[in-house]
């Protein structure tokens, strides 16, 4: 029963586990994760940035050393068909958080070194405009993603 209890506690641990920066302040990453994958040709990435600086915020670009090619890209459906964009930037207002989650931005990643299994963690880096390179631990997760 307590193993149960000891499980039940870890699964329901807060993902702040992956948040960065300082609490209540400045520039927090958290939540990020990745499904799984069978193949090595692309995965996406999500996470939730959240500015609490006094200034406006801008995610410049991103990289990791698991794939060959990290973007940031846009979700959006143009009659009726999914497409995505490459974005070069986002802002960030004071006070807000952008949540890049699927169907909307996501981190594309192309060319994986290997395919992401459940359980792994690996890093990716956002490069900002005032806060610089901020690495990120990135959970994967089973195929439906992120258990809130
Ligand atoms: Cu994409």
């Amino acid at each position: 029963m307590r193993y149960l209890l000891l499980a039940c506690a870890l699964l329901f641990t807060s993902p702040s586990v992956y948040a960065h920066g300082e609490e209540g302040h400045g520039l927090s990453i958290e939540k990020a994760w990745a499904r799984k994958t069978s193949r090595t040709v692309s995965a996406a990435v999500y996470l939730i940035i959240r500015n609490d600086t006094h200034n406006l915020e801008y995610l410049r670009g991103v990289s990791t050393d698991i794939a060959d090619n990290a973007m940031i890209h846009q979700s959006r459906e143009v009659d009726g068909i999914m497409r995505m964009d490459h974005m070069s930037e986002l802002p960030i207002a004071p006070g807000e958080s952008l949540a890049f989650e699927p169907g909307g931005y996501h981190i594309m990643l192309m060319g994986l070194n290997k395919p992401l299994e459940q359980g792994d963690v690996f890093t990716v880096t956002l490069d900002f405009e005032n806060a610089g390179q901020k690495p990120v631990i990135v959970e994967v997760t089973g195929l439906m993603g992120l258990q809130q």
